[in-house]
């Protein structure tokens, strides 16, 4: 069994840091690397750069523990983990450069049998590139186990799916993916799945795209059921009761760098081929649009109005701003001066996010027009929307309609 070995995580992120405050947890030495010297500061005092459930809990006794150090600089270690940001740049094409660096920065300390797992989300070929690029940086050919084990953590139940979900380990030899779900299994509950690097490299941009298609039907619907005056959400709920239905749900745009970005993976690849995943990416790509101007449409009736947004994060219940539709409804609305937009969102401090006034919910309440819902938090849920009847009122996310 693998244990108590020494593990270097390049990438103190959403997924990199809960990564390695588990493995410190669980007594390995852990390494963590990131470009920022402010995050490295923050980790080695105990504390934490983003929000996440627990992570402040799981960070800090790790580090107190001292099984979790933060630097600027990889060290020695059996096991290497990437966990860095893999966006993409213009025309949608994937932008590997974090990976690279990463792998170059790892690459003189690797040593004979040491194991190099990329966790970040990746088109298919980079685990061989990884492999390519420590050995044109070493310019040697060290045995080294190189493996894809895409992470799949739904943010807000980060720790526990860490632990809980199924892993998918993909070697660029099939010892590489024998010996990375070997020590996957020592700290995991979920089952290790074994395949090659291409495939489970294709596993992870599958389930987000899979996901993608399945919100664009559901935003597909909203749109086609508001010309026909029909409750998009009462008829989800009732096709739904069909043993194999289970349509998901509309929203004012997908949200998130994962299911917004990982689809173009597969459709810069093979743009001819994957039509599917296009339409579907362009199909919730445009929704805030449509939202934006539904809004417009239900202002001209006002000379300015106030245009209360509830919620501005990604999705419900959570902090994240970063890629929200949400967000983006709310700043094109103000920038285009169709009246005065102010916000609740009760999982940000109160004050301006991006010029956009956050205010407690009653008082949004009280001064708005027209009440926009954006995102299903769990404050919004109970709210009497009986007393707000003079307001214009407009749900993208079904809080009203079920
Ligand atoms: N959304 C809808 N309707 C729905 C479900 C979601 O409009 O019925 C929207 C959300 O509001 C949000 C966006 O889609 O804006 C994405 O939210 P999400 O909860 O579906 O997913 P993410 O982006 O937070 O996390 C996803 C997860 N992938 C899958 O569920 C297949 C997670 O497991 C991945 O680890 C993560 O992407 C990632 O890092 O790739």
């Amino acid at each position: 069994m693998i244990n108590k070995l020494d593990i270097c995580v390049l990438g103190l992120g959403y997924i990199g840091l809960p990564t390695a405050s588990l493995l410190a947890t669980k007594g390995f030495q852990v390494t963590g690397v990131d470009v920022r010297q402010e995050i490295v500061d923050i980790i080695n005092q105990g504390n934490i750069h983003i929000v996440e459930p627990e992570l402040d809990i799981l960070v800090k006794s790790a580090v107190q523990s001292g099984h979790l150090i933060a630097s600027l600089e990889p060290v020695a270690a059996d096991i290497f983990i990437l966990a860095v940001p893999t966006p993409f740049k213009n025309e949608y094409e994937p932008d590997l450069s974090y990976v690279e660096q990463a792998t170059r920065k790892i690459a003189p300390y690797l040593q004979e049998g040491n194991i190099v797992i990329l966790e970040s989300t990746s088109p298919v070929g980079t685990t061989e590139l990884v492999a390519e690029w420590i050995r044109e940086t070493r310019q040697d050919d060290i045995c080294l186990y190189i493996a894809h084990c895409p992470e799949r953590v739904l943010p807000g139940q980060i720790l526990k799916e860490l632990i809980e979900n199924d892993r998918v380990i993909g070697g660029v030899t099939p010892e590489a993916t024998q010996k990375v779900a070997e020590f996957y299994r020592t700290f995991i509950s979920g089952r290790v799945l074994e395949t090659n690097a291409r495939t489970a490299e294709m596993a992870k941009l599958v389930e987000n795209s899979y996901r993608d298609v399945n919100i664009a039907f559901a935003n597909e619907l909203s749109l086609i059921c508001d010309d026909d005056g029909v409750d998009v959400w009462e008829l989800i709920n009732l096709a739904n009761h069909h043993p194999r239905v289970n349509i998901l749900q509309p929203g004012p745009g997908v949200g998130g760098h994962c299911i917004a970005v990982d689809p173009w993976f597969i459709v810069h690849r093979n743009p001819q081929k994957a039509k599917i995943i296009k339409m579907a990416r362009l199909v919730n790509e445009s929704k805030p649009n449509w939202v934006i101007e539904k809004v417009k449409a239900k202002a001209e009736r006002f000379k300015k109005p106030v245009i209360a947004c509830l919620g501005l994060a990604y999705k419900n219940d959570i902090d994240d701003l970063r890629e929200s539709p949400a967000l983006r409804i709310a700043v094109e609305l103000q920038e285009a001066n169709v009246g005065q937009v102010i916000a609740c969102e009760p999982n940000v401090e109160e004050g301006k996010v991006k010029g956009i006034s956050v205010l407690p919910l009653r008082e949004v309440l009280h001064k708005a027009d027209i009440i926009l819902l954006l995102v299903k938090h769990k404050e919004f849920l109970d709210l009497n929307f009986n007393t707000l009847q003079e307001k214009v009122i407009i749900d993208t996310c079904g809080i009203i309609g079920l």
